[in-house]
């Protein structure tokens, strides 16, 4: 795979020294601009006081970038052009020189080629409700069943079907380790009335139980779920009402595919008056936060 590096990311690869990727299409398509780029601006900060190179991942003009120049993070922005480039499209996206943000699955296949071990999202994608009649279930989920590595996010995006979600991670065989929780978190909330069997607190057990995963033969990523400061946190019986009218909209206006997702987001912005923004930066900069720690304790151990 031919990567083009930040000078950062290459100086910490080439040292060992810690480093976080983060994905682009929350950027693109989760937050509407230019809450966006203070929000990317401020992740990337966020890591380098924490003395973590921040990655960031998009392809650029069919180029795959880890780690982006302040023009490119604007462009990723602002841009109305960007797609939306999972897994199976960035052969495609490459090919036909494409600009476009990662989700979570291309992000992870990505880190896991250029040599990254942690990743920090906002809510990973997941099994739609009503995907016994859409069969919409997200990407995200195979990927981490495929692709050894941590991930950190608060839970599941909560317009999703969290229960049948939290199922078929389980039979996918991916571990998700609930960070100072044994509830899985619900994107938005704290809990989400699923319980979770495994959990730790400091990062250094965290890691401990990755190399264990990894020494043992196993594959998959590791979920780490970290729940939203309850500060920021809306409640769960707060949000159905206006999830519930997004998702009667999109149903009407036939919204389907990897728009579901955006549309959603974007329509639960409008119902809350933007509480839910403000949600979800807190919550992805906490997860940016938790995994700056645990690649620092990964960044400790030879490679
Ligand atoms: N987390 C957020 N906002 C987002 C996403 C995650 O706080 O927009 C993105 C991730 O890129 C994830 C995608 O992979 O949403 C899920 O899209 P889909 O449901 O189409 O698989
Ligand atoms: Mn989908």
């Amino acid at each position: 795979m031919n990567i083009k590096f930040s000078k950062p990311v290459k100086i910490a690869l080439e040292n060992s020294a810690p480093i976080l990727a983060l994905e682009s299409t929350i950027i693109a398509h989760g937050m509407p601009y230019p809450d966006n780029l203070i929000f990317a601006e401020g992740a990337e900060s966020l890591c380098k006081k924490l003395g973590v190179a921040p990655a960031t991942i998009a392809i650029i003009k069919g180029e795959i970038c880890v780690g982006l120049s302040k023009n490119q993070l604007t462009l990723i922005a602002k841009n109305k052009n960007v797609k939306k480039i999972a897994r199976h499209e960035i052969g495609f996206a490459i090919s036909q020189k494409w600009t476009g943000a990662t989700t979570v699955s291309s992000t992870m296949h990505i880190a896991k080629q250029a040599g990254i071990s942690v990743f920090a999202t906002g809510g990973i994608g997941g099994v739609h409700r009503g995907s016994e009649y859409s069969f919409d279930v997200s990407q995200d989920l195979i990927a981490l069943s495929q692709i050894p590595m941590i991930v950190v996010s608060a839970g599941a995006k909560a317009i999703l079907d969290i229960p049948k979600t939290v199922e078929l991670l389980e039979t996918l065989g991916v571990p998700i380790l609930g960070y100072k929780t044994k509830n899985f978190p619900a994107f938005y909330s704290r809990v989400s009335g699923v319980s979770l069997t495994l959990e730790l607190k400091k990062p250094q057990d965290i890691v401990a139980f990755y190399f264990s995963h990894l020494k043992n033969g196993l594959s998959s990523a590791i979920l780490l779920a970290n729940p939203v400061p309850k500060p920021n946190e809306i409640l769960a019986k707060k949000m159905e009402d206006s999830i519930n009218v997004a998702i009667e909209k999109a149903k009407n206006l036939g919204v389907k595919g990897k728009q579901l997702t955006p549309f959603l987001l974007e329509q639960i912005r409008n119902e809350t008056k933007g509480k839910s923004l403000k949600t979800n930066r807190v919550l992805a900069l906490n997860n940016i936060n938790l995994g700056a720690r645990v690649a620092l304790e990964v960044s400790k151990k030879p490679r």
